[in-house]
C-alpha cells in the first residue's frame, strides 16, 4: 500500500470514529439532522446500524445523496413539513475555527439545506478529522455561495467588490454545477477573513445571494479526531 493511501485510510478512519461518537449522542425519540459529505456518510451508516438495534428517532437529510443513502439503509425520514424543529443535527464541514466554531460548509454543494436544518436545530454538532480545524477561516479554503442563476454575473460582481475572487463551480464534464435547490454555486476566495460573522452578513445581503457557506454562531459542539484522539469540544 502506497504512504498516500495509507494516509487517506488513515483520514477515513478518524471520520468514522468522529462521526460514530456524534451517532452515540442520538436518543430515542429525537429529530435528527442528517448531514451531508464522507464524514456524515459514516454517521449515516452507524445510525442505519442503530435503528436496527432498535433506537427510534427520524431523520432529516440535507441532501439528495444522503436521503438516498438513509432509505437504503432504512433510516426513517421525516420532513419540516411534520416537524418544526430538529432536536440535534450533526454534519461535516470544510474548516472549522478554533475557539468559535464558526465554519465553512458546502463544498460538497449542499449548503443550503444544510444551514436550514442546522438554523432548525436545537443543538448542532459537526463531525470532522482534525485536518479541519484552523486559526482563522478562509486562508486556505474558498467559501461557497448558493445564487440564483438568473443574473449570476451581477450577483459574482457584487461579491468582487467585498473583495474575493469568484468564480463560478462547473461540473467536471464543465457545465455549471447545480446545487439540489437549482441553483448555481459562487466558489469566492476572500483570504483569511478576520470577522466571518460580517462577511457572512455582507455576502447575504447581496441580492441574488440565496446563502453562503459560512455558518457563525451556529455550531454549539464539535468532535473531531486525529492523531491525537478523539477531541469533544461543548
Ligand atoms: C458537508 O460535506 C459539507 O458542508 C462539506 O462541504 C463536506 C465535508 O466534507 P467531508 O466529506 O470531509 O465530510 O458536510
Amino acid at each position: 500500500m502506497s504512504s498516500a493511501t495509507a494516509a487517506a485510510d488513515q483520514v477515513r478512519e478518524y471520520k468514522r470514529q468522529a462521526a460514530e461518537f456524534a451517532a452515540d449522542m442520538v436518543q430515542d425519540g429525537m429529530i435528527v439532522g442528517l448531514g451531508t459529505g464522507s464524514t456524515a456518510v459514516f454517521l449515516v451508516e452507524a445510525l442505519g446500524r442503530r435503528h436496527r438495534e432498535g433506537l427510534r428517532f427520524l431523520g432529516i437529510p440535507t441532501s439528495i445523496a444522503t436521503e438516498k443513502l438513509a432509505r437504503s439503509l432504512g433510516v426513517p425520514l421525516t420532513s419540516f413539513a411534520e416537524h418544526e424543529s430538529v432536536d440535534l443535527a450533526i454534519d461535516g464541514a470544510d474548516e472549522i475555527e478554533r475557539g468559535t466554531l464558526n465554519l465553512i460548509k458546502g463544498l460538497g454543494g449542499a449548503l443550503l439545506r444544510e444551514k436550514i436544518v442546522a438554523a432548525a436545530s436545537k443543538k448542532f454538532v459537526v463531525v470532522a478529522d482534525d485536518s479541519k480545524l484552523v486559526d482563522h477561516l478562509g486562508a486556505d479554503c474558498l467559501v461557497p455561495v448558493e445564487v440564483t442563476p438568473f443574473g449570476w454575473e451581477s450577483t459574482a460582481r457584487h461579491l468582487g467588490r467585498l473583495g474575493a475572487r469568484v468564480s463560478p463551480r462547473r461540473s467536471p464534464t464543465g457545465q455549471f454545477f447545480v446545487s439540489d435547490g437549482g441553483n448555481l454555486i459562487l466558489d469566492c476566495n476572500f483570504g483569511t477573513i478576520a470577522k466571518p460573522a460580517d462577511t457572512e452578513d455582507a455576502i447575504r445581503r447581496i441580492v441574488g445571494v440565496v446563502d453562503s457557506g459560512l455558518f457563525t454562531g451556529i455550531a454549539s459542539e464539535a468532535v473531531t479526531c486525529g492523531p491525537e484522539g478523539l477531541i469533544h469540544v461543548t
